[in-house]
């Protein structure tokens, strides 16, 4: 005997599905739960959508995160209701944050089973508040044609939605009533050719709505008065923060050498590292602009950023300082300007801006930059900086994850993808992370700079990967490490590679940067937080191969051995706070002598 309920799942479910794929959509993470059955097993038995079982519904939804960051289009997620669904909060506020498309359906009661001391039952609504783009309460099952073209169409505006600038999560709610195991159904044999069409959905895979979305562009005219200001400055300066489009890179480049700006690359900006024109690239301004002197000396006349906050300290400050130049934004849809010193925040594709910019300056392919010094003295602090910090780092004997940082980037191959945790890991990368022409793509949690689910994300990431994005290498601290050991798992169920290198500190490293420092009774407790972890059984838990890397040398022989093999490979790299502190001083001390000398 079936019901009406469990054939309405079916064919409703099947629909939502049906089109979910259609949207474009090739990846869903499952949590198990009973609740969600009926949106669960469709999509199991669909035959394109790939299925990634997790046991962890916070470790799911930060994989499926770092799925989305990778491949750059949303990927589902679904988890049964209750705790299971307040389980993905950490990961929608990133995937909000950092703008990654996500689509989240939580499974839940029907109406008549809420606020009624039902099990597992908690109220869903808007579960995930602001941090959600669009939140649907689902209409119920039901097979009529009005009801299959409105789960069709949901799919299709749910993925459209989560990926339209700024992208970010869909949360949709799912009600269900028992039985939840759907059961085939067929249409009645009454039924038109356009009910019919609302049950199979339209001829040869075609969506049920198409959304289109275009780039945006400046006018003609803002582009034209924006090269003006930007041919008549004669201390130009681009900055590039954070930002996921690889592509970005050449026609950014080529604006700089167009009108001679140095061009600062944040590790995060897809900038530092590629095979686009280097020339204009300036990568060792946070030492150098830690410098008084360097830092006076270098003022710009106009700045033009693009991608999120930079990481780098010393370029917000010097950013702070140099305030009289006029500072345009430009970001598609986001206002990432925390120090309201902007002029101007133009909301258009950056791609599209630079290719109007370099348009309206009316510049041919190929223009070196025209020599007036400003550029070259940029270029001249850059190497002479880079000189003085990869000398010293070399001097040293005792470990220092400054130059752990160096050595995990010289360690990759020509092509990979470097995942790098908050917070010291990803500084360090910033101050000691040479860029070169390798295709090396950086990511990091940079939305809400949270230090759980990075490990998660990181496999999330490395599973989107492919040849073109080469091996993973995932850089994090111990206590993110701790944070989200859980998500290890994944490694093991879904046959990933990834290299881990652990740099361990015994504590929260970066609080010993900052003015707690000086707090001498409760600073420990409080902030440093030591927990004597060893990760080595962690390793052999979840089925890692596991060195415990002594120096410099040993680390760049567990990293080279871990992007070569397959699998999860785990590298441990102990260093100690208190002197961390004091090395990093130190590297800042011999590119102020070096500076002070040129
Ligand atoms: C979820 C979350 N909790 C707390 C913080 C605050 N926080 C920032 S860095 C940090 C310590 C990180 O320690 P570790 O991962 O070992 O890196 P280290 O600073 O030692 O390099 C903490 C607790 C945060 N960013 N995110
Ligand atoms: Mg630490």
């Amino acid at each position: 005997m079936t019901s009406t309920a469990d054939r309405a799942a079916f064919a409703y479910i099947g629909a939502f599905v049906d089109e979910l794929a259609r949207a474009g959509v090739r990846h869903v993470c499952i949590a198990p739960g009973s609740r969600s059955t009926p949106l669960a097993l469709t999509i199991a038995r669909h035959p394109t959508l790939r299925t990634w079982m997790h046991l962890d519904e916070r470790s799911a939804a930060f994989f499926a995160l770092g799925m989305a960051r990778g491949l750059g289009e949303p990927v589902a997620l679904l988890c049964t209701s209750g705790t299971a669904a307040a389980n993905f909060f950490p990961a929608v506020v990133e995937a909000r944050s950092a703008g990654v498309p996500l689509l989240v359906f939580t499974a839940d009661r029907p109406p008549e089973l809420r606020d009624a001391g039902a099990a597992q039952t908690i109220d869903q609504q808007h579960l995930y508040g602001v941090h959600a783009k669009w939140f649907v309460e689902v209409a119920l099952p039901d097979t009529t044609p009005e009801l299959l073209r409105y789960a069709r169409t949901l799919a299709a505006r749910a993925a459209a939605v989560a990926e339209m600038a700024p992208s970010g999560p869909v949360h949709l709610n799912f009600p269900f009533r028992e039985p939840l195991v759907p059961v085939p159904v067929t249409p009645p044999d009454d039924a038109s050719a356009a009910d019919l069409l609302a049950w199979r959905g339209r001829p040869n895979g075609e969506p049920w709505v198409r959304v289109t979305t275009a780039p945006t562009r400046m006018s003609d005219g803002d582009a034209r008065r924006i090269a003006t200001q930007l041919g008549a400055a004669r201390r130009p300066l681009i900055v590039c923060g954070p930002q996921p489009d690889e592509a970005l890179a050449a026609p950014l480049a080529a604006l700089a050498l167009a009108i001679g700006a140095p061009l600062i690359a944040d590790p995060v900006s897809q900038l530092r590292w590629g095979t686009h024109d280097r020339r204009a690239l300036i990568d060792r301004y946070d030492a150098a602009l830690r410098h008084e002197r360097t830092a006076a000396a270098l003022a710009p006349d106009f700045v033009l950023r693009v991608g999120g906050v930079t990481t780098s300290r010393p370029l917000m400050d010097f950013l702070r300082r140099h305030s009289s130049a006029p500072l345009v934004i430009v970001d598609a849809a986001r206002w990432p300007e925390p120090t309201h010193l902007a002029t101007e925040v133009v909301h258009a594709d950056p791609r599209e801006v630079c290719a109007q910019l370099l348009a309206a300056l009316g510049v041919p392919g190929e223009a070196p930059w025209s020599g007036d010094g400003w550029l070259d003295e940029w270029r001249r602090v850059n190497s002479l900086t880079a000189d003085a910090l990869d000398r010293h780092t070399a001097s040293l004997a005792e470990p220092f994850e400054g130059r752990s940082l160096a050595d995990v980037v010289a360690s990759l191959p020509s092509t990979a993808t470097l995942f790098v945790s908050s917070s010291m890991p990803i500084r360090d990368l910033d101050a000691f992370g040479a860029g070169d022409a390798r295709r090396i793509r950086v990511l990091a949690n940079r939305g809400a700079n949270g230090i759980d689910g990075v490990v998660s994300t990181a496999l999330g990431a490395a599973a989107a990967g492919h040849a073109e994005t080469g091996p993973l290498v995932l850089v994090i601290g111990d206590i993110a490490m701790y944070h989200d050991m859980n998500g290890l798992l994944a490694a093991k169920r879904h046959s990933l590679d990834m290299t881990v290198v652990v740099l361990n500190n015994d504590g929260g490293g970066i609080f010993s940067f900052l003015p707690q420092a000086a707090e001498r009774t409760h600073f420990e407790a409080l902030f440093g937080t030591p927990h004597g972890l060893d990760f080595a059984p962690v390793a052999e838990m979840y089925g890692a191969r596991y060195v415990l890397a002594a120096d410099s040398g040993a680390l760049r022989r567990g990293v080279a051995a871990g992007v070569t093999g397959r699998g999860l490979h785990l590298v441990e790299f102990r260093t100690d706070r208190v002197r961390n502190v004091a090395l990093h001083r130190e590297a800042w001390s011999a590119v102020g002598r070096a500076l002070d000398d040129a």
